[in-house]
């Protein structure tokens, strides 16, 4: 046919058309075609399904229509069979969209004639459901109730109908489990349901994963690595290493020394396990002013003059709070042993004494009553009570502290007239 033959049919079908006198139903014919079928793939016999000798469609001068459709598919002249010239591509050609068709117009003459034919394009599995990121990180606090539900991203799946989404899964563990909503097709989500109390101090992060399953025989899935965060509460109060401290501490020890490191921990985190070390005042511990606490360190040093013969022990409250909201606190006891030191020099008193002793007194004769007395405890206020060995007296223990200065000897005036 030439060039101008070929506008010259145009146009009387164009004016055919228009004056209604064509009758398209007539040539309508429905095919369907898989998508991502190899070229030459069989759609139909276009000759037989109109009626038309095959070996007449050339002579008829059957053609195709130009148009934006017509390089998915061509006409075989010999037989009439319509096969698939190029990739169909369903969710290329028609992206989000149940039904897919492509309308193609062939054109014979003698008689002219139009013909319509509709080719659906069925859908393939040939998408997996994917998530638009590798990996969701949701915070949840430690103190989220048995039943508390966390919506999930969607996946999304190109193909249609039962090729799309049709339900998720969840790595298997024992603190959330999945529930899943199907509102109508293409609408299928899910959300984590806590099972079992979260515990940060046991386990501060959880990793699962979540995946998409298509319904297509075979299916295709896609995953998401879900991260839970367990987000701390103030949930533990600090704990004493040990409920109870005890020191010995010399009483000559000097201010400003450290006697002993308290120490606590707090199995939170952040400031709900920072710690603030103190003394708890009670009624009948005013002594504690000789003692200072690190409100940091929980060091307790020496802040005045510690004095065994005015205090030997100390019993001191310590506590340790968090600094959390609701902060909580630990509590322990520190008793302070004194340890007394030699500091005080014994007094020697004389409670009576006889002024003159007769040279021919006998032996054991007391001729004065004395008393020995230490500040200090223990062995620091034993008192040995000695004379010298020369003279004819000695000393004899008779009560405590209590000593007789008694004669041990021949007194002789005329030899020593005065022992002092
Ligand atoms: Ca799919
Ligand atoms: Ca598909
Ligand atoms: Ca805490
Ligand atoms: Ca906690």
């Amino acid at each position: 046919m030439t060039k101008m033959a070929e506008i010259v049919d145009l146009i009387l079908l164009l004016g055919m058309l228009l004056l209604g006198i064509l009758d398209l139903a007539s040539g309508q014919i429905v095919y369907s075609v898989s998508e991502e079928v190899n070229k030459g793939t069989f759609v139909g016999n276009i000759a037989k399904d109109l009626s038309i000798q095959a070996q007449e469609l050339e002579s008829r001068m059957f053609q195709m229509l130009s148009g934006s459709n017509m390089k998915y598919f061509d006409v075989d002249l010999k037989t009439g069979v319509l096969f698939v010239n190029e990739r169909i591509d369903r969710e290329d050609l028609c992206p989000n969209t149940l039904k897919c068709s492509i309308n193609v117009e062939a054109v014979v003459s003698h008689p002219l004639n139009l013909y319509r034919i509709e080719v659906n394009v069925l859908d393939i599995n040939d998408n997996s459901p994917t998530f638009n990121l590798k990996s969701r990180y949701l915070n949840i606090s430690e103190w989220a109730f048995v039943g508390e539900r966390f919506p999930l991203p969607k996946a999304y799946d190109p193909d249609v109908g039962s090729n799309s989404i049709k339900s998720y899964k969840l790595s298997p563990n024992e603190h959330f489990s999945l529930d899943v909503h199907s509102d109508g097709e293409q609408s299928v989500s899910a959300e984590l349901v806590l099972q079992k109390a979260l515990d940060r101090e046991k386990q501060s992060v959880i990793e699962l994963l979540l995946t998409s399953v298509d319904g297509g025989k075979p299916s295709r899935s896609g995953t998401l690595q879900l991260v839970v965060n367990v987000i701390d509460m103030n949930d533990n109060s600090p704990t004493f290493s040990k409920p109870l401290y005890k020191i010995h501490v010399f009483e000559n020890v000097s201010r400003g020394t450290s006697l002993v490191m308290l120490n606590a921990t707090d199995l939170d985190e952040g400031v709900n396990s920072e710690i603030v070390y103190s003394f708890i005042y009670q009624e009948d511990a005013e002594n504690i002013d000789m003692f200072s606490i690190d409100p940091l360190t929980g060091e307790i040093t020496v802040n005045g003059n510690i004095d065994f013969e005015a205090n030997g022990r100390y019993e001191i409250h310590i506590q340790a709070k968090d600094k959390g909201p609701n902060a909580r606190a630990g509590h322990c006891k520190l008793l302070v042993e004194v340890l007394d030191v030699n500091d005080n020099v014994p007094e020697i008193s004389i409670t009576s004494l006889v002024d003159n002793v007769k040279e021919d007194s006998a032996v054991g004769t007391a001729v004065a009553l004395i008393t020995v007395f230490d500040n200090d405890a223990g062995k620091n206020g034993k008192v040995n009570c000695a004379i010298p060995s020369q003279i004819p007296f000695k000393m004899q223990p008779s009560y405590k502290n209590y000593y007789s200065l008694v004669v041990s000897g021949p007194l002789d005036r005329e030899s020593t007239s005065q022992y002092n």
